[in-house]
């Protein structure tokens, strides 16, 4: 063995495992390995998982808050038009720093898998050439897929078709749109069919904004799913934030949901993003404008959670970490009954993976070894406290090492150690 990681609690197994790595791959699980290794990490009863999966940020962006201005209404139309302003200064460099630094913050997270959408509405495409030298100096730690993202409309941009069909040609692995935010509803309904027919065409999967917005009249994903099952595409499409789902009446939601469940469309919520950008158009009560997260697992639809910004025109905070995602939607989604909280993590973990397409994922002999040891014995606890990420594991080697805090009270005169676990 190369590398093993000794005492790991893992989901749904009883007793604590040794993980023995050789190469790239987990070579065995087994509750007491005898022989030794170059390299012997102890676990010490915490969760080991497989590394986590990031499938919706907007790398181009991340690290621009307040650059020319900041989002003062908070809405997401708002954050559009500074970054519409943004995007005229871009340089190679600057994209390049940007995404390298949030990569890093996200590696020492335990993300070994990144989807970021590019902003295609430009030109010279820019951040999309800074991207992809970056999909390739990380490549040995971090697997990079870059969406084709018409952040402006593929018909309501100048040569917008042109500019994604010029994207995916120069490498970008996914077929992106943004129907709710074209111009009209007929220019919607174009960039949907175009961008299943350029996904069919050239054989990459696609992953849509669809219908970010609290309008109840926006209902585009129903076309997407038409559109997937017409091109047999079924497995390789997605539909990220659907926010306006949350203000559908029941009777359309229902038949929608159904209808997503046949045609396999993988849904991306995004709690941190759209908690803060929906509902800025409403008096009081306020609606949450997100999307409906319970249902659709309950309909057997695969759901994951991305981050969407760090500290970009449409979200000023973040570090990087999709376990903030997971908390806040417990909160925001009201998913605090105890099934519902034992399955959180996997939304960043396995059902991200499924999205993402990653391949030999999962905690089992052969796979590839991407892991991650966390400072908590269980995934309750992980999402519970943010915990800190203690090891990182990616292709078999320890990529990130954090110390997590450690906390004393001064107690009847005495140092006693507060471990925030039960
Ligand atoms: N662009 C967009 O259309 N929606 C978002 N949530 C972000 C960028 C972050
Ligand atoms: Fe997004």
């Amino acid at each position: 063995m190369d590398l093993i990681i000794r005492r790991a609690a893992i989901q749904g197994s009883e007793g604590l495992h040794d993980i023995g790595i050789r190469g790239d791959r987990i070579d065995v699980l087994t509750p007491h390995l005898g022989e030794r290794a170059p390299v012997e990490l102890d676990a010490a009863g915490s969760l080991v998982t497989p590394s986590l999966v990031e499938t919706h940020i907007h790398l181009d962006a991340v690290l621009t808050v307040g650059q020319p201005r900041h989002n003062r209404t908070g809405s997401l139309f708002e954050g559009i038009e500074i970054w519409g302003e943004r995007i005229k200064t871009l340089t190679h460099e600057d994209v390049k720093q940007r995404a390298t630094t949030a990569l890093k913050w996200m590696l020492a997270h335990g993300v070994t898998h990144v989807r970021t959408h590019v902003d295609v509405c430009d030109p010279n495409l820019t951040a999309l050439g800074a991207l992809l030298e970056v999909r390739e100096d990380v490549r040995d730690a971090i697997t990079i897929q870059i969406v084709a993202f018409p952040q402006q409309g593929i018909y309501s941009f100048p040569d917008g078709e042109q500019l994604m069909i010029r994207a995916l040609e120069m490498g970008a692995d996914v077929v992106g749109g943004i129907p709710h935010y074209e111009w009209t509803r007929e220019y919607g309904e174009r960039d949907v069919r175009t961008v299943l027919r350029l996904a069919a065409e050239y054989d990459r999967p696609a992953d849509l904004h669809c219908d970010e917005t609290d309008d109840d009249q926006s209902r585009f994903l129903e076309l997407v799913a038409a559109e997937t099952v017409r091109l047999g595409l079924q497995g390789r499409v997605t539909a990220s934030h659907t926010t306006a789902m949350h203000s559908y009446n029941n009777a359309y939601a229902y038949r929608l949901i159904r209808w997503i469940r046949k045609a396999g469309v993988h849904i991306i919520t995004n709690p941190l993003d759209n908690s803060v950008l929906q509902g800025r158009f409403d008096n009081y009560p306020i609606r949450r404008g997100f999307t409906r997260v319970k249902e659709l697992l309950a309909n057997g639809i695969n759901v994951c959670i991305g981050h969407d910004s760090i500290m970009d025109p449409w979200y000023p905070l973040g570090v990087g970490d999709p376990l903030q995602g997971c908390f806040v939607m417990v909160h925001y989604g009201q998913m605090s009954g105890r099934d519902e909280l034992e399955m959180m993590l996997d939304l960043v973990t396995s059902r991200a993976a499924a999205c993402f397409g990653a391949d030999d994922y999962g905690l089992g002999a052969g796979k590839r070894a991407d892991l991650v040891v966390f400072d908590a014995p269980t995934a309750v606890d992980a999402v519970r406290t943010m915990a800190a990420r203690r090891w990182v594991i990616s292709r078999g080697r320890v990529v990130a090492e954090t110390q997590p805090a450690r906390s004393t009270v001064r107690w009847n005169g005495r140092d006693e150690a507060v471990r925030f676990v039960l």
